[in-house]
């Protein structure tokens, strides 16, 4: 400890973890795909993709991890792809899509890997997907298929604390995303009250059938003990 009380060696066991601390940490993670617009005569590849796993503000997430894991379809070669430095990312062609596992390791030993599941996305689907549950996407860069996700350490180690603080921007210039998330953060809430009211008018629907249900059981029952009162003989 210095006269300002910080601690200056941030050892696995220094001071255990910071009670009561959140820190989050927005990501974005996909891949693009373009295609080759023929089918490649040696391998059978048709489209050139690359997937990763960003910052969804400008920074730089080598500060916190250590590595991140891809692993690829069993068809490729070499599927277990480890990078250890920004960007965190694998480039490959192929010809079929498939789920990539995507696993972030931190700094501290102690924190527990995320593990992140993406479907590869190289062809764009026939069905027209209503804009909001979909993120995939064409544009220049070819078809873009995307996510936004938050990684939450709930009470990190001071070594931890440290590491996810001292975050740096990793270009000077604008970031941008090929997904518009503040756009899309405004259509799925607004996706949401509407159909928290179509659940409410059902719910309402629902409420008056089980009313006239009821009522009919009341008056059926009535019946029966009239009927068991005064049997027919
Ligand atoms: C499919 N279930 O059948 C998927 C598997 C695998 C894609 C897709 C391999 C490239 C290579 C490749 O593109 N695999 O052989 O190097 O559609």
């Amino acid at each position: 400890m210095n006269s300002l009380n910080i601690p200056t060696d941030f050892g696995p066991d220094s001071g255990g973890r910071v009670k009561g601390l959140t820190i989050v940490k927005p990501i974005v993670y996909g891949n693009i795909a373009r295609s080759f617009g023929k089918k490649r005569e040696e391998d059978g590849h048709t489209h050139q993709w690359n997937v990763y796993v960003k910052p969804y503000r400008n920074e730089d997430m080598a500060a916190y991890v250590k590595k991140v894991h891809f692993k690829l379809h069993e068809s490729y070669a070499n599927p277990n792809r480890i990078v250890t430095k920004p960007p965190f990312e694998v480039t490959e062609t192929g010809w079929g899509e498939f789920e990539v596992v995507i696993k972030i390791y931190f700094h501290d030993p102690t924190e527990r890997p995320v593990t992140l599941y993406h479907i590869l996305k190289l062809f764009q689907s026939p069905i027209v997907y209503s804009e909001i549950n979909s993120s995939i996407s064409d544009n220049k860069k070819g078809l873009v298929s995307e996510q936004y996700e938050e990684i939450v350490f709930q009470e990190p180690t001071q070594l931890m604390q440290h590491y996810l603080t001292k975050v740096e921007p990793v270009t000077t210039g604008t970031y941008k995303h090929d997904t518009d998330f503040e756009t899309k953060k405004v259509k799925t809430l607004e996706n949401i009250v509407e159909v928290k009211g179509k659940v409410k008018n059902e719910i309402a629907i629902l409420k008056d059938k089980l009313k006239i249900a009821r009522e009919a059981i009341t008056k059926f029952k009535a019946e029966l003990a009239k009927v068991q009162k005064n049997p027919i003989t």
